[in-house]
């Protein structure tokens, strides 16, 4: 259920700061622009904040290039607002996710936080948070049926590029009847499901290719093949010509192989931290493993990053951590 004060916040206040945690993804991205479009549509002034340009990979989005990085925008905009603005985050489970915008969003009241991610954060004034929601996408929906309004082709595009992204293309646990009748309505209105999957699926670089065979030869397996991990170095980037941005999906390979209940990929960053995005397949919570490290995420696919060790130690860590929670410990 959608909290009152959420939708009342929807409907009274005139100015919306709509954001998203750094680094986004398609859901990031895509229930961002849906909601734009949904308080356009009810003339409202918003303002898409995001920390940097949205990566080429992300264009696709007709309305990507709106999106807007400058504080001084932002200023002039909160100005015109006044008493009648309010924020709202997206798919952000800790406020330190919003990377260098936290300060500018907690400043805004009321910030509105929506968010499906289990391990939560207690930030923002009004929150709706639904571990079981496949997507911000999906929740966005559910936020436009109750505002009464109905989603132009643009924001039904948004909001299925979302869901797609955070379900594997419905393939993952967090597929229900309401996302697939979501789906339904959003095709309905005109997204073309095969058109999406080729911006999602066949829309990638050489570079892209040629770190993943790079990164694909680090395969290391424990415990019976029940545990998976591979890593990217810096300077496996460096010889691909890649971005950060292109190593995106490669932890579905070891997630893919039989017998793998867990797998983690372990991806040397630019500013000298290790980030790791961990899979889990069956009854294994990655969020708890996450969480002992200072991150979180879903039962089934989580994160968390280190600072100040290097990849092997990390590895060994997170060996130890998955073992023991793979036994129940
Ligand atoms: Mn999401």
């Amino acid at each position: 259920m959608i909290p009152e004060e959420i939708l009342q916040t929807f409907r009274e206040k005139t100015h919306f700061v709509v954001a998203t945690h750094m680094h986004p993804d398609g859901d990031a991205l895509g229930s961002l622009l849906g909601l734009i479009e949904i308080l356009k549509q009810m003339d409202k002034k918003v303002f898409g904040l995001v920390e940097e340009p949205v990566p080429d990979f992300y264009r696709f989005f007709p309305q990507s290039a709106q999106l807007n990085t400058s504080r001084a925008d932002l200023h002039d905009f909160l100005r015109a607002g006044g008493s009648d603005a309010a924020a709202v985050a997206l798919d952000c489970g800790e406020i330190e996710r919003l990377g260098s915008l936290q300060v500018a969003l907690a400043a805004i009241k009321p910030l509105v936080v929506i968010d499906h991610h289990q391990t939560h954060q207690n930030y923002g004034d009004y929150r709706w948070i639904e571990p079981a929601s496949s997507s911000t996408g999906e929740m966005i929906y559910e936020v436009c049926e109750a505002l009464g309004q109905t989603p132009t082709l643009r924001c039904a595009f948004d909001l299925y590029v979302a869901i797609v992204s955070d379900t594997g293309s419905f393939r993952y646990e967090c597929t229900g009847a309401r996302t697939l009748e979501i789906a339904a309505r959003l095709v309905g209105a005109g997204v073309n499901p095969q058109e999406v999957a080729s911006h999602l699926y066949d829309n990638y670089k050489v570079a892209r290719l040629k770190l993943m065979e790079m990164v694909l030869g680090t395969l290391r397996l424990h415990e019976e093949n029940s545990i998976a991990f591979i890593h990217v170095t810096r300077e496996m980037f460096a010889k691909s010509g890649a971005l950060a941005e292109d190593a995106e999906g490669f932890i579905d390979y070891p997630r893919a192989l039989a017998g793998v209940k867990v797998s983690a990929f372990l991806k040397e960053m630019p500013d000298d931290t290790i980030s790791v995005s961990l899979r889990a397949k069956g009854a294994c919570d990655v969020s708890e493993v996450a969480k002992r490290f200072g991150g979180g995420g879903h039962r089934n696919a989580a994160g968390c990053r280190f600072n100040g060790i290097g990849l092997e130690d990390v590895h060994n860590r997170l060996h130890r951590a998955i073992s023991s929670a793979l036994q129940g410990g």
